[in-house]
């Protein structure tokens, strides 16, 4: 499975739309992303009916219109006439959006529902199932050029998590650079809108970048990580544990885990191939004992500086840091959640930590956190 890569024509010059059209297409651009602004819904406008006959008249691609208009379904047949192929609209920019979505439907096109920053999962749940594409805004929609916003970062893994049970495309709008497309396509993304971060204002020829963008995503690594975890490492306190020591004369006396983690270490990632692996900053004798307990066999205990720990980790074992997992949940933790494939922490972690998490479980830590990740991680295999 490659990425697909549509660039935003609201981004291109419009003196030479024709040349630009067979450019992108001859350097291996998958559909065009058209964006209309109504000047209402969102404080610009871009393309027009004009605009979009255009394109689909010169292009041999696919095209997505990115409708951010109040009363979307108002010109939908008329998209379709012109040759439009998916239609994505903003679930908030209509009373009834199911009602739009089916009207996309049957006038012959696919439905796409579109979230802004501000616009959860939750909030959409059911339109999930109706929709064939789902496009996150990383951006507040309405303009080119703007920032990432950290916060949407959740948002992208809890309909990674939907996307094969709800059976819809995902895509991500706005500030796509090569960094972004590296993280985000090997996690599970499919789609990304090319825009001035990674596509237009450079001065190298479009079939040049996009090559380069292919590169990041074909075969080897971020391919293979799609599929392929083999190490799972975790912090121990507060996150197997709920991060309370219970102290006695002696020194440390009790620390609490849960069962359902324990199964999820000793039972499923066996089972999966994943090799689990505990790291923790404290040295104990509780800890040694449930390792034990549990089966691993890798246990690494007073690792104060846990980036460089995991850095020999990978040479070592001739790894790529993309075939690890890990979750952890303080400041100690952030590092390692970035340098990693896939980060995780527990719903009680630290902002910091939240912050880089590619998924944040909705369990508290020592609570079946890591079970969650565990679980997430195979059903994301398929
Ligand atoms: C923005 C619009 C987008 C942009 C595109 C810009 O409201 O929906 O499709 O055209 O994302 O990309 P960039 O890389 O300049 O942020
Ligand atoms: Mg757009």
């Amino acid at each position: 499975m490659n990425a697909i890569f549509c660039p935003s024509v609201m981004c291109l010059a419009m003196d030479n739309l024709a040349g630009s059209i067979v450019e992108l297409e001859e350097g291996g651009i998958d559909r065009f992303h058209l964006d209309m602004m109504d000047g209402v819904f969102v404080p610009n406008y871009s393309l027009g009916i004009q605009d979009i006959e255009t394109v689909c008249r010169l292009s041999n691609k696919k095209s997505e219109l990115h409708l951010m208009t109040v009363n979307p379904g108002r010109y939908v047949r008329k998209f379709v006439d012109l040759g439009v192929d998916i239609i994505y609209i903003h679930p908030d920019s209509d009373y009834h959006p199911s009602t739009v979505i089916q009207q996309i439907t049957e006038a012959g096109a696919e439905a796409g529902i579109v979230l802004s920053p501000g616009i959860s999962v939750d909030s959409v749940k059911d339109l999930l199932r109706i929709s064939k594409y789902v496009l996150v805004m990383t951006v507040n929609p309405g303009q080119a050029g703007q920032t990432f916003l950290p916060y949407v970062r959740e948002k992208i893994m809890q309909l990674v998590s939907l996307k094969t049970e709800c059976g819809f495309e995902l895509g991500l709008d706005g500030a796509c650079s090569p960094a972004l497309i590296a993280r985000y396509f090997p996690l599970g993304v499919d789609s990304f809108v090319l825009g001035t971060a990674a596509l237009f204002g450079h001065k190298a020829p479009y079939g040049e970048t996009i090559r380069e963008l292919r590169s990041i995503t074909d075969g080897g690594a971020a391919v293979s990580q799609r599929h392929t975890i083999r190490f799972f490492v975790t912090d121990v306190d507060g996150t197997l544990t709920d991060g309370k020591i219970y102290m006695g004369e002696n020194g440390e006396a009790m620390k609490a885990f849960d069962i359902k983690d324990g199964y999820a270490i000793h039972e499923l990632l066996p089972q999966n191939g994943i090799t689990p692996v505990i790291v923790t900053g404290r040295q104990s004798l509780i800890v040694e004992k449930r390792a034990r307990e549990l089966g691993v066999k890798l246990l690494f205990q007073g690792v104060q500086d846990k980036l460089s720990f995991l850095r020999k980790f990978v040479a070592d074992n001739a790894l790529r840091p993309d075939e690890i997992a890990y979750i952890g949940d303080d400041a100690s933790d952030a590092d390692c959640i970035k340098y990693c494939g896939i980060g995780a922490c527990p719903a009680d972690a630290v902002n910091s930590v939240k912050r880089n998490a590619d998924y944040i479980s909705a369990h508290p830590s020592g609570s079946g956190a890591v079970r969650d990740f565990v679980e997430w991680i195979i059903r994301r295999r398929g």
